[in-house]
């Protein structure tokens, strides 16, 4: 929670990791297959700690199912609509082919009272087939039919990268909640595949209900199909807000 985060508003949330734990409020969530979740120095984008996804192994590509280990946090009330996010990440040594969410973004469905988990609309932030990927869900499971936008760009390799990403479930006066909109070190990612994935398919997109107030995010890494080569992500400096955060602040505590 220091200047470092890049955190200028009071308005965003920031976690550095610094604390050299789990950071307060958040708590455990899905535990899936192996691998370890925690809060460790051994690579750090700012200070010397960083969220870490050790070793996450298990399933076999092709095959649903894969290694699962997340965090999650209850956002202040009122949050409201529009989920704009940050993190800088740090993945090695292969790109994962499965699919490999690292952050999403959940809110009631219009209308509805309910508040559990498993019932709320999301936005996700991911990798698919080695490129940056960004997703919007219906409640989980099954979070789907689910519309899917798979960039042509290579998760980058062995180097810390800033991520970037607005869920906009508001829209102005569109009648659906807006596409997820990512980008990478300041560069607004493209879409060149996009799609409806279903179980069983269909062609009929999901109708992208409009948000009143985002509640509950997650992170982490979450492996929607198998993982046969053990594989690390590092997480730091994480921020959500109301508005863009950027990426400029550089290591200011080094
Ligand atoms: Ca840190």
């Amino acid at each position: 929670m220091t200047a470092a985060t890049g955190c200028a508003t009071q308005e965003t949330l920031c976690w550095d990791f610094e604390e050299g734990a789990l950071p307060a409020g958040w708590t455990a969530h899905r535990d899936e297959f192996n691998g370890q979740l925690l809060v460790d120095d051994s690579r750090a984008w700012s200070g010397r700690y960083a969220l870490h996804a050790k070793e996450l192994v298990g399933g076999k590509e092709g095959t649903q199912g894969g290694p699962k280990k997340t965090i999650r946090i209850n956002l202040p009330a009122q949050f409201g609509p529009v989920l704009w996010g940050r993190a800088y990440v740090y993945t090695t040594p292969e790109r994962p082919a499965s699919h490999a969410g690292l952050f999403n973004a959940r809110y009631p469905r219009p209308g509805s009272t309910a508040r559990a988990f498993d019932t709320l609309d999301w936005y996700e932030v991911a990798t698919y087939q080695q490129k940056y990927m960004a997703i919007w869900h219906p409640p989980e499971p099954p979070g789907f039919p689910e519309w899917v936008q798979v960039s042509n760009t290579p998760l980058v390799l062995n180097a810390w990268v800033c991520l970037e990403w607005l869920f906009d479930g508001a829209n102005g006066s569109h009648p659906e909640a807006a596409e997820p909109r990512v980008w990478l070190d300041g560069v607004e990612l493209k879409w060149p595949e996009r799609f409806v994935f279903s179980d069983p398919p269909t062609t009929v997109p999901p109708m992208r209900e409009k948000a009143t107030d985002f509640l509950v995010v997650e992170t982490g890494v979450f492996l929607y199909q198998g993982l046969s080569v053990p594989t690390d992500w590092w997480i730091d400096d994480l921020a959500i807000g109301k508005q863009r955060i950027g990426c400029g602040h550089g290591r200011l505590s080094q």
